[in-house]
């Protein structure tokens, strides 16, 4: 099981590989507000751990494990920030709020937060009703 700084890595590196074909250590760097060095001293640790191959001059791929998990972690992640749209966060919580979340729900947490994402997306009276709560509590 990935760490959850592993996990970070893990997701950016998908997300950028999946965004614009490759991943740059400078651009993880970038997307995960840390010094490159970081970045490398991580990416080596993946790699020996079996999620992605690091070539220094031909840059980062990532194992079917790697991809596989990558996969998930973007999958969790966008599965939040609808989540906590849907309940009401404001727009401007909602990354950082998923950041803090995402790495310490179990998948059986993730699942479940999915079967409330769908029930609210398959009918529209139930978020129509949310809305109301708040608006009412929002007055008092
Ligand atoms: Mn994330």
């Amino acid at each position: 099981m990935p760490t959850p700084s592993m996990e970070d890595y893990i997701e950016q590196i998908y997300l950028l590989i999946d965004n614009k074909g490759y991943a740059r250590v400078s651009d993880i760097a970038d997307a995960l507000s840390v010094h490159p060095s970081s970045v490398t001293k991580m990416v080596q640790k993946l790699d020996k751990d079996d999620y992605l191959v690091y070539e220094k001059y031909r840059g980062l791929v990532l194992t079917s494990k790697g991809n596989k998990i990558g996969k998930r972690l973007v999958f969790r992640h966008e599965l939040l920030e609808q989540f906590l749209n849907l309940i009401g966060v404001k727009e401007e919580n909602i990354y950082e709020d998923v950041e803090g979340i995402e790495h310490h729900l179990s998948w059986d947490s993730i699942d479940r937060i999915g079967d409330l994402v769908q029930l609210f997306e398959e009918n529209d009276d139930l978020l129509k009703s949310l809305r109301d709560i708040q608006t009412k509590n929002a007055d008092g």
